[in-house]
C-alpha cells in the first residue's frame, strides 16, 4: 500500500525539494502552504495523480482540521507528517528586533508546528506512522541575540516530548536539524550552505527505514570550504 506523506511548508525550498524526492520514492502526497499558486506549479511538476494541494495557515486551528479531513477523504489514510513550515526572524536582538516579526514567527514556527500535530495525529496514531520536524543546528547551538534560534530550541523540546508522549504508539519521531541551506529562506544566498535536496534526503532516510528503527535526530550542517 502507498504510503501518504503531508509537508507544512511545501511551497519552496525544503519543503518543496523533499516533495520531489518523496514523489519519487511512490509516496502519495498532500502539499500544504499558503502560496497556492506555487502549489499548483509544483504538482504540475511532480506530474502525477496521487498529489493533493492544501491552502494553509499553520497558524490556523480550522484549516489544519479541514486539511486532515480532506486528506482522509482523498486518500482514506495519513502515515507521514513533515512539520516543516517556518520562518526566519528578524535582525537587533532581543534589545532591538522587531517584536511583531517575533509574534509572527513564534506562531508560525512553535504554536504552528503544535497545530499541525494536534489535528494529525489521531491518523498517525492509527496508521502507526511518523512524525518529522524541521528543527535546526540553531535548535542545537546559541546564536547571538537570536529569538529565531529560540524558537527552533523550542521545536527540539517538542521533538524530545512528543516521543515520550508517543512511545508505545508505534509512531516514531524524528528531528531534522539543518544548518544553512540556500533555499528562499535567505534574501541574499549564504557563503556556503547546503542545498534543499540535501535535506530531502535525510528525510527519506528516517521515513524508510523498517519500523524497528527509530531515527532520532538528523543534524546536518554543511562543509566549511577549505581552505588555501
Ligand atoms: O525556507 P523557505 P526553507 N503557514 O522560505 C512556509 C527551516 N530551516 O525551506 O506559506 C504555512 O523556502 C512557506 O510557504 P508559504 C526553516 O526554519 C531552514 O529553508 O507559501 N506555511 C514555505 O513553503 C523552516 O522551518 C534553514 O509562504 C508557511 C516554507 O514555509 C524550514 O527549514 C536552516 C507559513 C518556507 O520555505 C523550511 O525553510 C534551518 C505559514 N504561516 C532550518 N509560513 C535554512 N534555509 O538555512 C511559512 O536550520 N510557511
Amino acid at each position: 500500500q502507498e504510503r501518504v506523506l503531508l509537508i507544512t511548508g511545501a511551497s519552496s525550498g525544503i519543503g518543496a525539494a523533499t516533495a520531489r524526492a518523496a514523489a519519487r520514492e511512490g509516496y502519495k502526497l498532500v502539499l500544504a502552504a499558503r502560496s497556492s499558486d506555487k502549489l499548483a506549479a509544483l504538482s504540475h511538476e511532480l506530474g502525477t495523480d496521487n498529489v493533493l494541494t492544501v491552502e494553509l495557515d499553520v497558524t490556523d486551528m480550522a484549516q489544519q482540521r479541514a486539511m486532515v479531513d480532506h486528506v482522509l477523504e482523498t486518500f482514506g489514510r495519513l502515515d507521514g507528517v513533515f512539520a516543516n513550515a517556518g520562518r526566519g526572524g528578524t535582525a537587533g536582538g532581543f534589545s532591538g528586533a522587531d517584536h511583531e516579526t517575533w509574534r509572527e514567527m513564534i506562531l508560525t514556527n512553535v504554536y504552528g508546528v503544535g497545530l499541525t500535530l494536534q489535528a494529525c495525529l489521531p491518523a498517525l496514531k492509527r496508521s502507526a506512522g511518523h512524525v518529522l520536524l524541521t528543527g535546526s543546528a540553531a535548535g542545537r547551538s546559541t546564536i547571538p541575540g537570536s529569538m529565531y534560534g529560540a524558537t527552533k530550541w523550542a521545536v527540539t523540546g517538542i521533538g524530545y516530548n512528543l516521543r515520550e508522549e508517543l512511545r508505545g504508539t508505534g509512531v516514531r519521531v524524528t528531528l531534522i536539524e539543518p544548518g544553512m541551506v540556500d533555499t528562499p529562506f535567505f534574501d541574499e544566498p549564504p557563503e556556503y550552505a547546503l542545498e534543499d535536496k540535501d535535506i530531502a534526503g535525510a528525510v527519506i532516510y528516517a521515513l524508510d527505514q523498517p519500523a524497528h528503527v527509530d531515527v532520532n535526530e538528523i543534524l546536518i550542517r554543511p562543509t566549511p570550504p577549505r581552505e588555501g
